[in-house]
């Protein structure tokens, strides 16, 4: 079944969040994100572009991410012809970085492809292997020790399987040392967003007396040769998310020992197919693996949890329920976690979850249609 793209109508919507989110690069407090809506033959299927409203996480940012997908990358998708899917990213191969941009536009015709066929999303790309996906929770750095320790009880409380809490120079092994000493038995994980150097070494191997389960991307974005030599030094795995954008990227990692563990986030890598293949590699060299997450609405959100369902997803992912992010989600039914954890998987076509579109209406501040 091969199939054309005739429109694509890029919207922007911005949402406060319940609660600020504080990584080692700033805080943020309203999201601004780009939605896609691929449109064939009467259907349409939904894409969400994962990047900040800065360039900070990695160099994509909301307003160049539109300028990228409207000047970019919609020309070569509109009116071609794919035999799938998977050979969307392929259109845009020619693009230098920009992967969240090009993910947004890729996811969005995986999900109108398995609406096409009928089909759930999860099924399309071949997962399924878990009918109820494992949660954990993501809780950026705070005002206070005891502020976190309250958040984290209450996350606790709601039955999340991991807790992650955000590192950074100043706020990391006291504050570890505090978490521990109050949930002595809780799965605990720390993320610095690149926040360290080689230099502090010494430091982060004062983790390793929390018996963490990872720490996540502690040294620079783009470099995966220091972590190989941090990593001989840590007991604790440690897990790479901003440094692997490419199947490549995690070969290398791999091979050289940089990691024990991949989160795999959907748009750093440019959509479903990167992510696949990495899945698959991963596997293969028994390196487990988690969906990350970007702060996303209810699609980016529902297209996580398909992901979620392939095999070697193991760990519990940063995929949570929406009420923890928006008072209104755009998608409803609104993600639901259950007090074991867990979000359970949709049997509907594609994402999963109807657009809220007069919600979404609501809060869209731009729009733009391309033919
Ligand atoms: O590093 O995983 C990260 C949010 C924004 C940018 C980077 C990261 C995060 C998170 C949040 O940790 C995960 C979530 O969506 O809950
Ligand atoms: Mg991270």
């Amino acid at each position: 079944m091969a199939i054309q793209i005739e429109k694509i109508t890029l919207r922007e919507i911005a949402m406060p969040l319940v609660h600020f989110f504080e990584t080692s690069f700033g805080r943020t407090t309203h999201r601004r994100i780009i939605l896609v809506e691929a449109v064939s033959q009467g259907v349409s299927g939904w894409g969400e572009v994962t990047c900040g409203e800065n360039p900070f996480y990695n160099e994509e940012w909301t307003d160049a991410a539109w300028m990228i997908v409207r000047d970019y990358v919609a020309p070569r998708i509109l009116r071609a012809s794919f035999e799938s899917a998977a050979d969307v990213g392929e259109r845009s191969e020619h693009i230098r970085g920009h992967y969240m941009a090009r993910g947004g536009v890729e996811a969005a015709v995986w999900d109108l492809e398995a609406r096409m066929k009928g089909v759930p999303l999860w099924d399309h790309i071949g997962g399924g292997w878990f009918k109820e996906i494992a949660c954990g929770v993501s809780i950026g750095i705070q005002n206070s020790v005891p502020d976190l320790l309250k958040t984290i009880e209450k996350e606790v409380a709601a039955g999340y399987q991991r807790i992650k809490i955000k590192i950074k120079p100043g706020w990391d092994v006291d504050v570890v040392r505090e978490v521990r000493r109050t949930f002595p038995s809780i799965r605990l994980m720390a993320d610095a967003n690149s926040a360290y150097t080689l230099a502090d070494a010494d430091r982060l191997k004062e983790l390793d007396a929390f018996h963490l389960t990872m720490i996540e991307q502690p040294l620079a974005h783009d470099e995966i040769v220091d972590h190989a030599a941090l990593q001989a030094q840590l007991d604790t795995p440690i897990c790479l998310d901003e440094c692997i954008r490419t199947l490549h990227h995690a070969e290398q990692a791999i091979r050289l020992q940089a990691c024990g563990i991949i989160n795999i986030k959907l748009g750093r890598v440019g959509g479903f197919r990167e992510a696949l293949r990495i899945h698959d590699l991963a596997q293969a060299n028994s390196i487990p693996v988690w969906c990350g997450g970007m702060l996303e609405s209810g699609i980016g959100r529902a297209h996580n949890i398909a992901l979620s369902t392939l095999p070697n997803f193991v760990l519990p992912g940063d995929v949570s329920a929406s009420k923890r992010y928006w008072t209104r989600d755009i998608i409803s039914p609104a993600v639901e976690v259950s007090p074991q954890g867990t979000i359970s998987v949709s049997e509907a076509p594609g994402f999963g979850y109807d657009v809220d579109h007069n919600y979404l209406r609501h809060v869209t501040v731009r729009e733009e249609t391309l033919a």
